[in-house]
């Protein structure tokens, strides 16, 4: 198109043709934006497997109003600009010191991870759901290392009771980025509320959050609208939770890329089925997008 033809649309008030040849005129890298919550390097298969490249540090949470404290891991790099924040609520009788591997395993992806104590070991999962929101909180608002978190970039997570509450989480907050339930636990199995990309860790041989009586029926529950994802970890009881098993942690790993970070790079380890690796034995989702 030269300059005269576009004389000739202008006069013509052709508002149409005028924003096409505006966008044949700009070279196409130059209106693409890197993503700017991309954070880390490219990933490999065997690198969602393990800890990732983020060197990491530790901040103790002590008496706090809301939940009961806990302990914060968070890259320990100033470089890299702040991060997605992530809380993982604890299991019935269970407490944070049960979470430590799991949550400098997502730290160390390029996540400030939160691992919580919940203010009585019995409290019940809407109760951890109420503790998860108010741990986001202070750590966007009140923690050490408030200035490191992008408070707009938000994720719940749990286990067992914390993931029954991690669904309670999502439903009542929708401006959560991403939830990852682990082996989740919770008498209610209608999520239709939730509008948060959601992911739901199963264990094959669990008995205590059975797939077939807690993540299958959650996992169903949560409209076709929403992100959302099951992934079933073969061969692995209800404690996967707690023992971070790699396959648990790289399904974590990429739906909070994926969901926190906008990282496409990720979609890899979500879409198309994880299952025919052997590692997970069920795996049903709607694809990122
Ligand atoms: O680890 C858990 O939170 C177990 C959930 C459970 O067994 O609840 C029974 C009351
Ligand atoms: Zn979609």
């Amino acid at each position: 198109m030269r300059l005269r033809s576009l004389a000739s649309a202008l006069a013509a008030g052709a508002t149409a043709a005028i924003l096409a040849i505006t966008a044949v005129a700009v070279p196409p890298t130059a209106g693409a934006q890197t993503n700017p919550f991309q954070r880390g390097p490219a990933p490999t298969a065997t690198s969602v497997l393990g800890n990732g490249p983020y060197a990491v540090s530790t901040a103790n949470v002590g008496l706090v109003t809301g939940f009961g404290g806990g302990t914060i891991f968070y890259p320990t790099t100033t470089g890299d600009g702040d991060f997605g924040g992530v809380v993982i609520a604890p299991g019935f009788t269970a407490s944070s010191t049960s979470y430590l591997s799991l949550a400098r395993r997502v730290a160390s992806h390029g996540f400030v991870a939160f691992a919580i104590d919940t203010t009585t070991r019995f409290d019940q999962p809407d109760s951890r759901g109420r503790q998860i929101l108010a741990a986001l909180d202070y750590l966007t608002q009140r923690s050490s290392v408030a200035s490191r978190v992008d408070a707009s970039r938000l994720a719940a997570s749990g286990h067992s009771m914390g993931g029954g509450g991690t669904l309670a989480a999502a439903n009542s907050r929708s401006s959560l980025q991403a939830a990852v339930a682990l082996q989740p636990w919770h008498t209610d199995k209608t999520w239709n509320g939730i509008r948060v990309p959601t992911m739901i860790i199963g264990a094959q041989t669990d008995a205590i959050a059975s797939v077939a009586s807690h993540s299958r029926p959650f996992y169903n529950s949560i409209p076709a609208s929403s992100e959302k994802a099951l992934a079933v970890l073969a061969g692995q009881g209800h404690f996967a939770g707690t023992s971070n098993p790699d396959w648990q942690g790289r399904q974590m790993v990429s739906w909070l890329k994926r969901y926190v970070d906008n990282d496409t790079r990720f979609e890899q380890f979500i879409c198309p089925t994880p299952r025919a690796t052997g590692a997970i034995s069920d795996f049903r989702g709607t694809c990122p997008g």
